[in-house]
């Protein structure tokens, strides 16, 4: 039987990998783990432990007393976030991921950690980013995130550990709201669409970012976890994208469904530098290729299914 110690469950991605993973491989193989509780599906639907991921010695209690075998590392400060209080980022950010990377190498963990599209910096080619281009981040998050592809790269190759990881793009959900990174926008619209009809963004028109629906995000990280090793010529962390838009385009397409729907901009200075520095769009190639990576989601059939859910949740 499988057990999967997961950090960051409470948080936008954690969440709904719980739900996910429970229904995969059964609730008692999933073990979710937060700094806090809360009283949800998370919390009551399975083993659930209070874990700060920056005390190795409780993150190794944890997986001891579980005798896992796998940990997803996903507890971490996103990009606009971590640029408000770089030093807690970064004692968070690398901090928690060396306690897991250490815990992996003892008990012989397989491991997955996500990566970001934040790893890429202003002099990364901007369209189509290849797999293995140019990474000089220029901000904490992005720092954190080359750090951490190279650091689990290292644990693979030195001490053979079975790290994998994605570079996630923008992160679109229903379920569990962002917080603190720089692509949320394209989900706060969303509820600001339903509510009140308006949206203003903190990004200006024109700034492109790679997205992906979160139900596409969940399977990758499966698919990716399941992946023949011999197939994977990379590790950490692999493109990974569904579409590529700007404001005016997810506005567009919210007004398809609420013609009364409009949008006008308050650009944030920080969160618009930081999109800046990151690519327009990524190649997904060699994750297509390495462990056949897919989407079943683009902008359209996305915006449908939000406004969808969201309704029945929000209203
Ligand atoms: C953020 O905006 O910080 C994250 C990310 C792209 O890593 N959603």
């Amino acid at each position: 039987m499988k057990k999967i110690v997961v950090t960051g469950a409470l948080g936008q991605i954690g969440s709904e990998l719980i739900t996910k993973l429970r229904k995969e491989y059964g609730a008692d193989s999933v073990i979710a783990t937060d700094i806090r509780t809360s009283d949800n599906e998370v919390v009551n639907g399975g083993p659930f432990e209070l874990l700060d991921v920056t005390n190795a010695e409780e993150m190794n209690a944890i997986v001891k007393k579980y005798n896992a075998d796998t940990l997803m590392h996903m507890a971490a400060l996103l990009s606009a976030r971590a640029e408000q209080t770089p030093q807690l980022a970064w004692n968070l950010n690398m901090g928690g991921l060396v306690n897991g990377l250490e815990v992996a190498r003892e008990h012989n963990l397989q491991f997955f950690t996500p990566s970001s599209i934040g790893a890429f910096g202003p002099e990364t080619p901007k369209a189509d980013t290849p797999q293995d281009t140019l990474q000089r981040p220029t901000t904490m998050y992005g720092i954190n995130k080359v750090a951490g592809e190279l650091l689990c790269d290292y644990y693979y190759s030195r001490f053979g550990v079975d790290t994998r990881g994605v570079r996630f793009p923008g992160l679109v959900s229903y379920v569990t709201p962002p917080g603190g990174g720089t692509t949320d926008y394209a989900v706060e619209i969303f509820y600001e669409a339903l509510k009140g009809g308006r949206y203003t963004s903190f990004l200006k028109e024109g700034t492109y970012m790679d997205m992906m629906y979160m139900p596409d995000a969940l399977q990758a990280i499966v698919d990716l976890m399941e992946a023949d090793p011999a197939k994977l010529i990379h590790r950490n962390a692999f493109n990974v994208t569904a579409m590529s838009f700007e404001p005016e385009q997810i506005a567009a397409e919210i007004k398809k469904h609420l013609p009364f729907f409009e949008m006008d901009y308050n650009v944030d200075p920080v969160r618009q530098a930081i999109a800046d520095s990151w690519p327009n769009s990524i190649d997904a190639s060699a994750a297509r290729a390495e462990w056949g990576f897919k989407t079943s989601h683009d902008l359209s059939s996305m915006t449908e299914d939000m406004l969808k859910k969201l309704k029945t949740t929000i209203m």
